[in-house]
């Protein structure tokens, strides 16, 4: 293997976080397609690549594997420093890794608490992972007011700031716009439109040509 190689899925709102970087950065993989509705992540030869059965998964020349977003992020931040998007000074990377971990658990982390125990498709996958958990379908309507509350937080946020982080485009930005949009398909729960603080932002950064990826 000449370059990192990507396994990941075009459904997947974890491996958009990873397409989108990539495209803001200009860096040219391969990406190798990881059929989940197939259940290609439980095979025998994607356990190899990712024994937690989740993309996406960065494989590296030398056959190391990276899995978690912000892990694969920083690799391919500090292999492609050129427009940075996890920030340079100590003070720009702590509030952008202070920005995104709130968008992710407060945002993404509830439209995945709501789909994943709703979609019939997921009933003992409720977790992506090693491990199989059932249902718990209480979890659905709190996962959708939690989005809710992320919405509100978030037009907060962005009331007082140009992106997410603060002056410039980043990963943060990157989780917010995933989870909207995932949201708004997988939930059917857009942002509402008097949020217009969201609005604005979501008509910047959705016009970028990375995001579109
Ligand atoms: N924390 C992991 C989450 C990865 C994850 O949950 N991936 C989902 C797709 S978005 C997956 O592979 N699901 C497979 C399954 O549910 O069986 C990361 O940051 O990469």
């Amino acid at each position: 293997m000449q370059t990192p190689t990507l396994y990941q899925s075009a459904s997947s709102p974890n491996s958009r976080r990873v397409r989108i970087f990539l495209a803001e950065k200009g860096i040219d993989i391969p990406l190798v397609a990881v059929d989940l509705g197939k259940g290609e992540q439980h095979t025998e030869a994607y356990r190899a690549i990712n024994s937690r059965r989740v993309v996406p998964t960065l494989v590296l020349e030398d056959g190391t594997s990276i899995g978690e977003v912000p892990a694969i992020w920083r690799y391919l931040e500090e292999t492609h420093p050129a427009v940075p998007l996890l920030g340079t000074t100590p003070k720009e990377q702590a509030l952008i890794a202070m920005w995104e971990r709130r968008v992710e658990q407060e945002g993404f982390a509830s439209v995945m608490e709501a789909v994943r125990n709703q979609v019939p498709g997921l009933k003992e996958r409720a977790i992506a992972g090693a491990h199989d958990y059932a249902q718990i379908p209480a979890m659905v309507d709190r996962g959708k007011l939690r989005l809710l509350n992320f919405y509100a937080d978030l037009d907060a946020r962005l009331q007082e700031s140009a992106f997410v982080a603060g002056h410039a485009f980043s990963v943060a930005d990157i989780t917010a716009l995933v989870t909207i949009d995932f949201a708004a398909k997988a939930l059917g729960l857009p942002f509402s439109d008097t949020q217009l603080a969201i609005k604005r932002w979501y008509a910047e950064v959705s016009l970028r040509p990375g995001t579109g990826a």
